[in-house]
Order: C-alpha cells, then sequence, then structure tokens
C-alpha cells in the first residue's frame, strides 16, 4: 500500500472536505514519530474521518464537520505502528473535550490497582512528590492523596481539571512536555512517580514528552506508563482504536526504543486487559530489565512485531470485519428488529464512519457521561441519550461500541437482557453474545 499525498481540498467542497481554516491546524508527518527515520509503510486507509470525540450539540448540526485522513504507518526504523496526521491538541484536547474518567468503573478499578502497585514498588511519604500526566478529573490521584502522599496532575482539558481541584486534587491546567518540566523543576519540584495512562499515544511531539519526563523525575524515581497494546489491537482486530487523538500505537520494543533514547530504561511491564488490551510500563534512569520484560520482547521478536509483516495483512481483516457487521445489522433490520449502540466512545465514532453504520441502522446511542447526552455521534450524527432509555424501549439489539467495557455495561442492563434483548460485540468478530435473558 502506498502512502497518498495529502489530499488538500479548499474549504466549501462539503462535509468531506477539510476547510481551509482547519488545514492550518494539521500537518502530516514524513519522518518517525519517534526515530525521525523516513521508512514509513503504509498498512490502513481509514479514509477521512470525522474527529472521534467531537460530539456534536445540535446547533452545530448544520454546520461544516471537519474529516481528516487517517493512515497508519509502520516505521522500519524503530518498529513504531502511527498515524501519519496530527490534528492540533489545542483541537482535540481543550475546550469542552467530554472524556471524564470516573464515569468508568473499571477505570477507576485500575487506577486502584497502578497506585497499589507503584506504593508496593517505591517508598512515598509527605515529602513525596506523586505526578499524573493527563490526570483527568483526579481519578487516580486521589487514591495518592487519601494516603498523604502529595500530589500534582497535569490535564490540558478544563473540565476535568475544574472537577479535579474540586475533590482536592492540586492540578494544572496544562499540556505537559520538555517546557513544562524546564519550568516546574526550575520552581524546584520534581517528583518520585510519574504517571501517565492512556496519554503517551495522544503527544504529537513524543519526544518531547519523554524528555519532560526525564528532567522531571528524581534521580531514584519511576515512570509508571500505560498504553494500549499494539499486539492486542492487531489480533483482535480493534481498527477502531485508532483515530486521530492516537497517533501511536506502542509495543514495548518501540516503547524502549523511545525511552532509552532519552536516558530511561524500561525494566519491567505488566499486560492489562483495560482498554482491549494494555501494557503497564515501569521506566527509570537505571536499567535492570525483569524476567517478565525479557520474556515479552522475546515474544514480541518471536511473532514479528519489529517488522511490517506482522501489519501486513491488517487491512483486508479489517475490511472483513467491517462487511461482515454491516451484513449482521442489515439482516436484522431486514427483519425489522431495532438496533441501537451502546457507548459514545471515540472508538464507536471510527467503527460506524469505517463501516458507514447510519441512523438507519442504529437508531441512537445512549452514554452515562452527562456531557455527552444530548449531543450527536461525529459523522452518523446518531442522536446520545441517557442508559435509561435501553430500560424502557427494550430495543431488540444494543451493539457494544464501547466493546472494551462489555462485562462492565452488560451487569448494568442485566434487566434488559431478562426482558429479551441482546448485545453485539463488533470485533474481533461481529457476533451477537447469547445471553441467558
Ligand atoms: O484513549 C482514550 C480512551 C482511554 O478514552 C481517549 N483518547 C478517548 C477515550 O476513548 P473511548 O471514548 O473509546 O474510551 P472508552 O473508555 O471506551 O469510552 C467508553 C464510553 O462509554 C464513555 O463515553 C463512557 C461510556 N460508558 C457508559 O456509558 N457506561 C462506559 C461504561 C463502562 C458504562 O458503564
Amino acid at each position: 500500500m502506498t502512502i497518498k499525498p495529502f489530499p488538500r481540498p479548499k474549504s466549501g467542497d462539503g462535509i468531506g472536505a477539510v476547510a481551509d481554516t482547519d488545514v492550518g491546524l494539521t500537518s502530516r508527518i514524513t519522518k518517525c514519530r519517534s526515530c525521525g527515520s523516513t521508512n514509513l509503510r503504509a498498512f490502513l486507509d481509514l479514509g477521512e474521518m470525522p474527529l472521534a470525540d467531537r460530539f456534536l450539540r445540535r446547533d452545530q448540526l448544520a454546520e461544516f464537520e471537519p474529516r481528516f485522513p487517517l493512515e497508519a504507518v509502520f516505521c522500519d526504523g524503530c518498529a513504531l505502528p502511527q498515524i501519519l496526521m496530527t490534528v492540533d491538541p489545542n483541537v482535540l484536547f481543550r475546550d469542552a473535550y467530554p472524556y471524564y474518567s470516573s464515569f468508568i468503573e473499571t477505570v477507576l478499578s485500575n487506577a486502584r490497582d497502578s497506585a497499589r502497585e507503584i506504593m508496593s514498588r517505591i517508598p512515598l511519604s509527605q515529602d513525596s512528590l506523586v505526578v499524573e500526566i493527563a490526570s483527568n478529573d483526579g481519578y487516580l490521584l486521589k487514591n495518592f492523596v487519601e494516603h498523604q502522599i502529595p500530589v500534582l496532575g497535569i490535564d490540558p482539558a478544563e473540565g476535568p481539571v475544574e472537577e479535579a481541584r474540586r475533590i482536592g486534587v492540586e492540578s494544572l491546567c496544562d499540556f505537559f512536555g520538555v517546557e513544562l518540566a524546564g519550568r516546574l523543576v526550575a520552581a524546584g519540584r520534581k517528583a518520585d512517580v510519574i504517571i501517565g495512562n492512556n496519554v503517551l499515544a495522544h503527544v504529537a511531539d513524543t519526544n518531547g514528552f519523554v524528555a519532560g519526563i526525564a528532567r522531571f523525575l528524581k534521580p531514584e524515581g519511576i515512570a509508571v506508563i500505560e498504553a494500549p497494546y499494539v499486539r492486542d489491537l492487531i489480533d483482535h482486530c480493534e481498527f477502531d482504536t485508532i483515530y486521530h487523538e492516537h497517533l501511536c500505537y506502542f509495543s514495548a520494543t518501540a516503547f524502549a526504543n523511545l525511552f532509552e533514547r532519552h536516558g530511561l530504561y524500561l525494566n519491567d511491564v505488566q499486560r492489562l486487559p483495560i482498554h482491549g488490551g494494555s501494557l503497564r510500563y515501569f521506566a527509570s534512569t537505571k536499567s535492570k530489565p525483569s524476567q517478565a520484560l525479557v520474556d515479552l520482547l522475546q515474544e514480541e521478536k518471536t511473532l514479528g512485531l519489529d517488522t511490517f509483516e506482522y501489519y501486513r495483512d491488517f487491512a483486508v481483516r479489517v475490511d472483513n470485519v467491517r462487511e461482515r457487521l454491516r451484513q449482521l445489522l442489515i439482516d436484522l433490520r431486514s427483519q425489522g428488529k431495532s438496533i441501537v449502540g451502546y457507548g459514545a466512545a471515540a472508538k464507536g465514532t471510527t467503527l460506524i464512519n469505517y463501516a458507514d453504520i447510519g441512523t438507519d441502522l442504529v437508531e441512537y446511542v445512549v452514554d452515562k457521561n452527562v456531557h455527552k447526552q444530548g449531543c450527536f455521534m461525529p459523522g452518523k450524527r446518531q442522536p446520545i441519550f441517557g442508559p435509561e432509555r435501553i430500560l424502557s424501549e427494550t430495543p431488540d439489539y444494543v451493539l457494544l461500541l464501547a466493546w472494551n467495557h462489555a462485562p462492565e455495561i452488560m451487569k448494568q442492563l442485566d434487566a434488559y437482557s431478562q426482558a429479551g434483548g441482546h448485545f453485539i460485540v463488533p470485533v474481533p468478530e461481529p457476533a451477537i453474545i447469547e445471553t441467558q435473558g
């Protein structure tokens, strides 16, 4: 698959174009985000996509909705899969960013586990400082506050930061990078622990971000980073987790290559089920790799995650899933069945737009996050309601757009199952989940 030249449509070309005003906010890399290599090989092209978390208010429905190319490439230089397009982070994450971690029990539970794991690995006291980059609404740092350990949250989204401050988590509303790290160090602050969950993949200045961690971390400190695991993405065909917020898709191999460039050494790793499969990385200024890490790096070598061949057939598999999902939904609708979506998730935006799932197939979407209710899905514009609508209307099928939270969601909707409702998962295989309901 060759990398197509960036189409430079002019504004006013209609929904599918990118307005001149938006083109200035985007850029397209020609070199690897990590190592700078120009040996980038395309393995997936999802076409022009709306911004995954840009849920539309009713008064925006008549406005131009920007779309941007979404192409994934593999770097032969450092084995990092990544997307070509960089959308201005101020467009993606600043005001009205709708993601609040505390709406999701799975995320809260993982945060508690992370805090417990960190406190078991490094002695912390009231003289310590635990920092979280992309601290959102304080969902994780509150676990350290409860142990009287000083914390500092850093997040660019005003809404979640205000919520974090409300629950007593000191937070800076800003993007993290080497510049902010320098300001904090100049102010006499250095971190014993730097946490970054689901942020590394989102950062346009990948090297500046890691350089900032290296600068801000105490010599005996640890960095604890969580990111979706590209091996799970490929193996379970989780193509819907590819969207413009996710610039990079890490393996342990690619992560180690990036961090060692800044004097930080990957020493341990834990596989996690969250977000479709993630890795929790432990790095520090000294190299002391655990057996678990040595084993995982060997597995990646054996599987070929550091070669293009591992990614080569992904596009074919994705189109296969897309067609089978469409056919399943079309067949059910032709039988007069009603279908709605659960989870106004960023991944849901990729799924419904790449599989062309409009309101003719999925009538509406529900979500617990009150900041999304009353809005409309990007691109396909399903209205978003609260989950109680499913219990009152009992549609025949619920398509789990937030399939990564299926157990938590299905437990909430047990009454729906008992009333005869059915769930559909889109990946790794489009399927109706058989329940006892
Ligand atoms: O990386 C990212 C992940 C961590 O979160 C961000 N770039 C954007 C976001 O992606 P997402 O929206 O696909 O993540 P989730 O966590 O899969 O989103 C789940 C959605 O489903 C949220 O809007 C909340 C909603 N939800 C719900 O309504 N009821 C989730 C659960 C568990 C529920 O019970």
